[in-house]
């Protein structure tokens, strides 16, 4: 196959959504679907019941939902699929976000019965943003859902997405019994079966078969009738630019957990999603290179190698217990033991443990395209963010970052034992979802730790006991907002790191002062009211949200 080829047939794609909406679960269908496994697993972990290939981590699940995202790649339909499923919950949001900088389309899950969400709406603005094509899944038909024709108007209202719907349900709840493909005017009818580990038998046939007007009540029939009307005099039609450009959304019907609608949306969305999309490289001063580094768009077709890396996660394999950093292949070939440039350090790496992804599993790969998402493993230099390349006038710097919202104090109360501690602490810091401050005023031995929400301070403590068997302990800070400091001119406030004397600033009572591990000073402020209080009283310095140096 020719480097085109090859391109034009990755589809690389997140599944988002509000939590509980079921994106795991219909991460968990598409592999079914797509040939990748032979029995579904569930979200929660009963008893005699596979877990599923994308919650691997033990906390996910005891507790079934998402705290990570994962990579699952396989082949399906001529198509070399990269999908990412995501974590719902805000607090782990972080991380979708850096995710949704890897993909060039997204699968929104609504719940049908609840509709859109506050989450949902936030990542949707981020996709808009970015002008990814959406495509949207209307899930849980099998319980009773809102008026499908009322979903749609809240798409236009809430969202103000155009929506085309593709496969319409035939009825809800108990009686969901079917849906109906627009485009081909055909109707399909399921047979539940049990657990929704097996592909579900279908039945297909069209809207007039007597065996559709058995199984569905009158009203159920009339209704879909009086619907499919509607839609065809007053709805969108299809536009696949549109839907190509990020305009319109097609809108899919079904129950992941029943495997009902499944197959459907997958062939849909792999048919009309987008293949690989360029990125942009920005213009900066790299060590060790003499002109900045170029502005422009990398066309997915540059015979150079480059791309970045946009999560590190370690001990996803327990045997190995080593460190992860994923990587979105953006223009040229990866070859496996190819040297390229780690633009952020100068420095010449090879790249000879490459992996490619199935939730926690992994497989040696030798070569790679525009869209793929490879591991890398080792490489302790590799931070969130970093563009690794062999051509060194390209730097991509596409992870966004967000103010900690959240800080608490770790230690460890088993003081014997502090290796196993520290160790695990730094590792899991590396991943970049939490991050370590020093505090004056933090009680001895504690580190300071920062994130966008309190679960994932859980997270840490829960790994650190059983990934490393580290006890930790977590206590209370008054702290709800960190700064940054410069001069009002935006320049450093001190030209030696550390050496900030703050004892003559004017500030409210409760704050207090720390640093960054780069040792660049921040403030510390129990509320708003002080934050605001400190720039009032001390108008020759400048607060900042982020660091002022995007250092890692
Ligand atoms: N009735 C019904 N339940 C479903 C369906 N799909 C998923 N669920 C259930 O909804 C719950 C949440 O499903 P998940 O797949 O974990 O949802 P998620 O969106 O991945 O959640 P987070 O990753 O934690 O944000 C689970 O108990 C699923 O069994 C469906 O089609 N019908
Ligand atoms: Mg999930």
């Amino acid at each position: 196959m020719s480097p085109v080829q090859e391109i034009a047939r990755r589809r690389t794609f997140a599944i988002i959504s509000h939590p509980d909406a079921g994106k795991t679960t219909l991460t968990e269908k598409f592999l079914l679907y797509g040939n990748a496994i032979h029995l579904a697993g569930a979200v929660k972990d009963r008893k005699n019941q596979r877990a599923t290939a994308s919650d691997w981590m033990e906390l996910e699940k005891q507790r079934g939902i998402s705290i990570s995202s994962t990579v699952l790649q396989f082949d399906f339909a001529g198509c070399a699929v990269n999908l990412l499923d995501t974590p719902g919950h805000k607090d782990f949001s972080e991380d979708t976000y850096r995710v949704l900088t890897a993909v060039d389309a997204a699968l929104m899950v609504i719940d049908a019965a609840k509709g859109v969400e506050t989450q949902t709406r936030k990542l949707f603005e981020v996709c808009r943003r970015r002008g990814v094509p959406i495509f949207t899944f209307m899930n849980k038909c099998d319980r009773p859902t809102r008026s499908p024709i009322d979903l749609l108007d809240e798409l236009e209202n809430v969202l103000g997405l155009q929506s085309s719907p593709v496969i319409w349900p035939l009825g809800n709840g108990p009686s969901f019994k079917g849906v109906f493909d627009r485009r081909t005017k055909e109707v399909h009818l399921f047979e539940r079966v049990p657990g929704g580990k097996f592909q579900a038998p279908v039945n297909v046939t069209s809207l007039d078969d007597p065996a559709v007007r058995d199984k569905l009540d009158d009203h159920t029939y009339g209704e879909v009738k009086e619907q499919l009307a509607m839609l065809d005099g007053a709805g969108h039609p299809f536009d696949l630019k549109a839907v190509q450009a990020g305009q319109q959304t097609p809108v899919y019907f079904g129950s992941a957990v029943n495997n009902f609608g499944i197959e459907l949306l997958l062939n849909g969305f792999l048919k009309d999603s987008v293949p690989p999309a360029p990125r942009k490289s920005v213009s900066v001063t790299v060590p060790g290179w003499p002109q900045p580094t170029v502005a422009r768009e990398v066309p997915v077709t540059d015979p150079k190698f480059s791309g970045f890396i946009f999560k590190i996660q370690a001990n996803m394999d327990a045997k190995h217990r080593d460190r992860i950093a994923f990587l979105r292949v953006c223009s040229g070939k990866f070859d496996r033991d190819m040297v390229v440039t780690h633009q952020r350090t100068g420095k010449s790496v090879r790249l000879s443990s490459s992996h490619k992804l199935f939730g926690r599993e992994r497989e040696t790969v030798d070569e790679a395209w525009p869209g793929d998402v490879i591991g890398l493993v080792g490489h302790g230099e590799f931070g969130i963010g970093d563009t690794l390349t062999t051509d060194r006038s390209i730097y991509y710097d596409e992870i966004p970052r967000f103010p900690s919202e959240v800080f608490t104090y770790i230690t460890n109360p088993n003081t014997g034992d502090s290796k196993k501690y520290r160790a695990g602490l730094e590792q899991l810091l590396q991943e970049g979802v939490v991050q370590s401050f020093t505090a004056r005023s933090a009680p001895s031995g504690a580190t300071l730790l920062a994130a966008v929400g309190p679960l994932q301070f859980e997270v840490v403590q829960w790994r650190l006991q059983s990934e490393y068997s580290a006890e930790s302990r977590l206590t209370p800070t008054p702290w709800t907002v960190l700064r940054w400091l410069s001069r009002a001119d935006g320049t450093p406030v001190s030209a030696n790191k550390g050496t900030f004397d703050h004892t003559k600033l004017i500030v409210a009572t409760g704050v207090s002062f720390g640093a960054d591990k780069f040792e660049n000073p921040v403030v510390l402020f129990p509320n708003e009211w002080s934050t605001r209080y400190f720039t009032e009283k001390n108008p020759e310095l400048k607060l900042h949200e982020l660091p002022l140096e995007q250092t890692r």
